[in-house]
């Protein structure tokens, strides 16, 4: 069979013919009397159509060479808007702008219709999706699997300076980058018993059944023929669970209730990053989600293979964070119970397949369940994992005879008021390979929360310090940049080989391109001011240093930090002591998890102290302050090429590693910082003399907590910090109260070094040159943040697979 498939060497011609048939054969129209959706639906099927050929061939060549497939596991991915993507990578960007010119169609328009799937909270979700990218551009025979949520992070407004939540209904209109395949649909049980059958083995009889209906989503490579898939599972009841009795009865509700029970499993995403609810429906979404994956990585390894001890061989599973530890479990249930192997066989293959990435250090964001909880909902995993646990503990009783607080310590089961399991654990003792994000989260994590673990098996554990897509966040995000830039080194391949920015460092010192440089950052500074002023009605100098600070709310990123200097500016301005000060715009973004009641405070109270400076006329002219709504990837890649100054002020040992930062670095952000995550690596690599270091370091932090931290003190001894409370007890009292008495995250211990640090700031922004020199160099110096060279990390030191490139 010949199909009609290659794109290359499409003309405008071929794409607006291609545009007119789908609109023709696809919605039933014509060109005339299209709507704005049926245009929008009918040029996305178009550019997806110029992918398909090349993911055909990858999946053919993927067949032929049967290699190690990497199955990354994640509850979550913010994959960002995928129209301006494809086109990109599909190389029909040109064709297609001149196509729709043709058709009289605005390019603009229909990538105001291009929905972003946000199907994740934050920065591990976007993490999973520049590994996705990067993957496929890096030739890595690689599948995502995940939820299909049909409710997204939530949309966030403002009310009274407070968030409200909307729901993100994505797929309200249809996904046009999806393809169904209900044939391929799994079974996922819940509850029920377990019943004894030879041996070790056992059967469990589900007492509640579920289907797992897939679609998935191309992820093309950049600058190669690879395109992988992202598999998404959404729950499905039964085909005869309607039920017409009752509603033959008037039972409406009644008649469709356990399509509900099931539908709502993968109904919504949980909007709480880093701390975990334990709500039963969260549960039943990760053993969907791992149960789903599982058997299809099972049927895909029988295309080619028959001999289990191949699977290990054949099959990686990375394991994104704690949520699809369950895998674990579920793969050992499969295959002693369903395939017959005896346990120590399983075992050894179970631990080979796995790998786990520990996204976090805080202690209450490590995910534990209640066992009367598992063995409710899954009682054969219960089972399972006491057993595992039961061989683990005989394994440190051997390396640590009669030592009962290392067994307490390091059991996967946690003794307390109640019986938890400890996912963290779970993960560590199952799987080959367990990594940390960054250099300084990776020697915390063997340190502090998994110290056990690590001194058990040091050589389990690595770090693989975490990289971004230099395709979406600088060639889609910053444009203008992308062209400077690609001139000066004279080719594009500095886009999948970001070391190569460092030849723009004898730019650094070349006063034309210097102004090149600048006139780009200020074009992108338009740009976002336009959006600010219709998103908030806050009209922004596009001549102003802009700071930006994006990310989730947390107490310990320290928006309140922010804030506070936001205020002693401010007094500053207003008594006029305005010699030193330089026009700044404050951008902030970021979403609260709506049940974070401090982290709303905050947020409420950024608010306000913005509505003071904006309408204070004697300050405004120097500070303004903008909180953009609803931040998402698609107003990252609008802020970020716009920024100057990066904000990175976490309190030393809390941020795993922050990825904001290199996007903003990279963008040619300076970084105004602590020594915590990846800003550490980013300071080491750009230089110090180009990076605003303030505050304390974790050594620091440590001595002061042990001395005995009184956040009073600083107040007592710092007249402005007095003055800066005192404004804002007048907002929230609340807010001043817990600074005073508490202040977990040393906000005040910090502050006169942060607001010192940011008086320097400000000197080095009137020197213009150097501000731009040390910009460029941000830039030239950020290449080892590509997540490109993070998979490469990958794959040499956890995966231990090489590239499979696909003839073009
Ligand atoms: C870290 N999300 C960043 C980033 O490694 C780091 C937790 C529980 C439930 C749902 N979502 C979460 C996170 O924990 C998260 O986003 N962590 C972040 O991962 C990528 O750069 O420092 O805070």
């Amino acid at each position: 069979m010949t199909y009609v498939t290659s794109h290359a060497g499409d003309t405008p011609g071929d794409f607006g013919r291609d545009v007119l048939s789908n609109l023709y054969y696809q919605r039933g129209t014509t060109l005339e009397s299209a709507s704005a959706q049926d245009t929008y639906q009918s040029v996305a099927l178009t550019v997806r159509n110029r992918l398909v050929d090349r993911y055909i061939r990858t999946a053919a060549a993927h067949y032929r060479a049967n290699p190690r497939f990497i199955y990354y596991l994640s509850a979550e991915y913010m994959l960002g808007k995928q129209l301006d993507q494809n086109l990109l990578y599909s190389g029909t960007e040109e064709c297609a702008r001149r196509a729709l010119e043709g058709l009289g169609l605005s390019p603009s328009e229909l990538a105001a219709l291009d929905v972003e799937p946000g199907l994740g909270n934050g920065g591990l979700g976007r993490l999973a999706a520049c590994l996705l990218d990067a993957m496929a551009t890096q030739d890595i025979p690689a599948v995502g699997y995940g939820i299909r949520y049909d409710f997204g992070i939530f949309k966030q407004d403002f009310r009274d300076g407070g968030q409200v939540e909307r729901p993100d209904n994505w797929t309200f209109y249809g996904n046009p980058w999806e393809f169904h395949a209900s044939d391929d649909q799994q079974t996922v049980g819940f509850y029920g018993h377990t019943e004894p059958l030879d041996g070790l083995r056992k059967s469990w009889v589900p007492g509640e059944v579920v289907l797992g209906e897939p679609s998935h989503m191309l992820v093309p490579g950049y600058g190669t023929t690879t395109v992988n898939i992202i598999r998404l599972w959404r729950a499905r009841a039964a085909r005869e669970s309607f039920d017409l009795s009752r509603f033959g009865a008037g039972q409406y509700g009644e008649a469709v209730e356990e399509i509900v029970r099931s539908e709502n499993i993968s109904k919504v995403l949980y909007p709480d990053d880093s701390t975990e609810l334990g709500r039963e429906l969260r549960l039943k979404q990760q053993h969907f989600l791992v149960t789903c994956a599982l058997r299809d990585i099972v049927r895909r390894f029988r295309l080619r293979n028959s001999d289990w001890d191949d699977f290990a061989g054949k099959v990686m599973i990375q394991l994104n964070d704690t949520h699809p530890v369950m895998a674990i479990a579920e793969l050992m249930r499969m295959l002693v119970d369903e395939e017959g192997l005896e346990w120590d066989r399983a075992w050894s293959i179970t631990r080979r397949t796995f790998a786990y990435t520990c996204h976090t250090l805080l202690p209450e964001a490590l995910e534990t369940w209640p066992v009367a909880l598992v063995q409710r909902l899954l009682p054969r995993h219960m089972e399972i994992i006491f057993l595992i646990n039961h061989l683990f503990l005989q394994e440190v009783a051997a390396r640590y005879p009669g030592d009962e607080g290392k067994l307490r310590e390091l059991s996967i089961i946690g003794e307390g008021d109640e019986q938890r399991v400890r996912m963290a654990h779970l993960a560590v003792v199952g799987s080959s390979a367990v990594n940390g994000v960054a250099e300084l989260h990776s020697r915390l994590l063997a340190a502090t929360t998994l110290h056990g673990f690590a001194e058990l098996w040091p050589g389990r554990f690595h770090n693989v310090t975490n990289g971004i897509s230099p395709r979406r966040f600088m060639r889609l995000a910053n444009p203008r940049l992308s062209e400077l830039i690609t001139e000066r080194i004279g080719d594009e391949r500095w886009l999948t080989d970001l070391d190569r920015l460092t030849e723009l460092e004898p730019a650094a010192d070349d006063p034309a391109f210097r102004e090149r440089w600048r006139e780009v950052k200020r074009l992108n500074r338009v740009d976002l001011a336009h959006h600010a002023l219709a998103a908030t009605g806050v009209a922004l100098d596009p001549d102003a240093l802009c700071d930006v600070m994006i990310k989730r709310f947390h107490e310990y990123k320290r928006q309140l930090m922010r804030v506070l200097h936001v205020v002693a500016l401010h007094r500053r301005i207003h008594r006029g002591e305005v010699a030193d000060v330089v026009p700044r715009t404050i951008v902030l973004a970021g979403k609260a998890a709506p049940g974070y009641y401090a982290a709303k405070r905050i947020m409420r109270l950024a608010n306000m102290v913005a509505g003071l400076v904006n309408n204070d006329p004697v300050v405004s002219p120097y500070l303004r302050v903008v909180f953009l709504p609803d931040y998402n990837v698609s107003r990252a890649q609008l802020i970020i090429p716009a920024a100057d100054l990066s904000e990175q002020i976490s309190l030393a040992g809390k941020e795993a590693s922050g990825t904001s930062n290199m996007k903003l670095a990279l963008n040619g952000a300076l970084t105004i910082g602590t020594l915590d995550g990846a800003n550490v690596e980013i300071r080491d690599r750009v230089g110090a003399a180009e990076f605003f270091l303030f505050g304390l370091d974790t050594t620091g932090v440590a001595a002061l907590k042990d001395r005995g931290y009184v956040p009073w003190e600083y107040y007592d001894r710092d007249p402005e910090l007095r003055e800066v409370l005192d404004v804002v007890a007048g907002f929230d009292k609340e807010i001043v109260d817990d600074l005073l008495h508490r202040d977990e995250y040393l906000t005040l211990a910090d502050y006169r070094a942060y607001v010192d640090c940011q008086d320097a700031v400000s000197r080095a922004w009137q020197e213009r040159d150097l501000w731009t020199r040390a910009s460029i160099l941000n830039t030239a110096r950020s290449g080892f943040f590509s997540a490109d060279r993070t998979v490469r990390d990958y794959c040499r030191d956890i995966w231990h697979i090489s590239p499979l490139r696909i003839d073009g």
